[in-house]
């Protein structure tokens, strides 16, 4: 069995069960092999050399996680810059938000070059590399030029624009070059992956050779869509455990008269919060029956606090919530409860499970595993429903969800009222048929579908000329 190699930029400790995510998905696959897990150590060193970082090797029972630091100058410029000012709205479509500042790129490209200097020192031969997301896309590039030869596997977790929004980041040339360094590319969804598709024979002549397979500069790429998921028994051991259990205890007591809705995303503009505090506000004007009574809980965790897209959009949440708390409140019901902080995971499931409605009304997400956590919480025998944007990666999975466009303010308070409303008969049918899905694609079948697939492709047919 060859050794698998995770890079990211953040490495989580697979034993955490705080860590979340990725590592829940990965430990296991990294545990068996004997894997290692690569990236940012999460500590800037203030003055320190461009390029330049200390690595770290530490154990997490069979896993080895080696992490390096970073100067300031260039976390700033691939971290806050290139990849979040840059990449990140790009990406979600928002060219309007995308900074392409002088030197983001630079750094960019000088910390993929640095991890991939220092990774390079680690690896075997037939190791199998899987490297994660925006931060990372010229890494494989940057280890061949090294001479590593190893199969490599690249996931974006974020959405593919079609190619006119791709076009338009300054130099995007480097993009399709770097995408044709690994062996794999996978992406959410298959709209993801028409856009894929049609960029890179757009913008670099490739050839389709069929079944996801493209030849362009001398090398060829499969890329496919391989849709994200979560652990569905992991995340409902956390129920029991004793903060989800007295945060259930605590809802119940608190909302016993009340109807409630949840929203629980990162306070980023890709999550379309603004607009879904308006269609709730709309909920209220159109169906007065729902005053005093829906009560949405919107957790927003901080995220990326030095990007001023994130502070303009923390100030505006606040005007919204402040204005309709202000209009309709009254002294014994609040219409929205805003926490801007971070939550404990265990406490998440509670949330759900006593939410009749879940609101998932991303302008633009990957796939949105929220989607998909509060499915696997609902009681089989009286579910609540899900409200998911059309313009989330899950919403090619969760058909059986009441999907809405969430620029269509009016037509979201509506299906809100809908899901308020559904009849037991309808709420049981639709939760069976997400439930099920949810387990069918979970996240164990996402990393070893994605593995399976890399494990195929044989590392030396990759240069098309050899
Ligand atoms: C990216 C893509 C893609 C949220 N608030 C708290 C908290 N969370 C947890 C949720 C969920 C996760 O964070 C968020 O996952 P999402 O999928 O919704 O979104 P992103 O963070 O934007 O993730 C996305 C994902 O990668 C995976 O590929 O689905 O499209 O953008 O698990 O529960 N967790 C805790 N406290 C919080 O306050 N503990």
């Amino acid at each position: 069995m060859s050794r698998l190699v995770v890079v990211s930029n953040r490495v989580g400790d697979p034993r955490k069960p705080a860590a979340g995510g990725l590592a829940v998905a990965l430990g296991d696959a990294l545990a068996q092999s004997g894997g290692l897990w690569f990236g940012w150590s999460g500590k800037i060193v203030e003055g320190g050399a461009p390029g330049e970082g200390e690595l770290h090797e530490q154990r997490s029972g069979a896993v080895k996680l080696a992490t390096i630091d970073l100067s300031r100058a260039d976390h700033d410029a691939y971290y806050t810059g290139y990849s979040n000012q840059a990449l990140w709205p790009a990406l979600h479509y928002r060219l309007d938000l995308a900074d392409f500042g002088a030197g983001y790129f630079a750094g960019y490209q000088r910390v993929n070059r640095l991890f991939a200097r220092k990774l390079a020192t680690l690896l075997r031969p037939d190791d199998v590399i899987w490297v994660h997301d925006y931060h990372l896309i010229p890494l494989a590039a940057e280890l061949r030029a090294l001479g590593c030869r190893q199969r490599i596997g690249f996931f974006l977790h974020i959405p593919l624009p079609p190619p006119p929004i791709l076009a338009a980041i300054p130099g995007h040339e480097w993009l399709m070059r770097s995408f044709f360094a690994y062996d794999l590319v996978g992406l959410q969804t298959r709209v993801d992956t028409d856009h894929f598709a049609r960029f890179v024979q757009e913008e670099a002549n490739a050839t389709a050779l069929g079944g996801g397979e493209f030849e362009a500069y001398g090398r060829r790429v499969v890329a496919r869509a391989f849709p994200i998921g979560i652990d569905v028994d992991e995340f409902r051991r956390l129920a029991g455990s004793a903060e989800s259990r007295e945060t259930e205890a605590m809802l119940r007591d608190q909302y016993s008269k009340r109807r409630l809705l949840v929203g629980v995303d990162r306070l980023d503009y890709s999550k379309g919060l603004p607009r879904r505090f308006r269609a709730f506000r709309e909920l209220l004007d159109s169906y007065p029956e729902n005053r005093r009574s829906a009560t949405l809980i919107q957790i927003a965790s901080p995220t990326r606090e030095t990007v001023h897209a994130y502070e303009d959009l923390r100030h505006e949440l606040e005007g919204v919530a402040g204005e309709i708390n202000g209009h309709y409140g009254e002294l014994d019901w609040m219409p929205i409860r805003y926490m801007h902080r971070v939550w404990a995971r265990r406490r998440l499931p509670a949330l759900y499970c006593l939410a009749r409605v879940a609101l998932v009304t991303p302008l633009r997400d990957g796939m949105n595993l929220v989607a998909k956590e509060y499915v696997a919480m609902q009681d089989e025998a009286d579910p609540g429903v899900l409200v998911l944007s059309r313009f989330a990666g899950a919403a090619e999975q969760m058909r059986e969800a009441l999907l809405v466009n969430p620029y269509d303010i009016p037509a979201t308070a509506q299906a809100i009222q809908r899901a308020l409303q559904m009849p037991l008969d309808e709420r049981r049918a639709r939760h069976a048929a997400l439930l099920a899905q949810t387990r069918a694609q979970d996240v164990h079948w996402w990393r070893r579908s994605f593995l399976d697939a890399l494990a195929a492709i044989e590392p030396r047919t990759r240069d098309a000329a050899a």
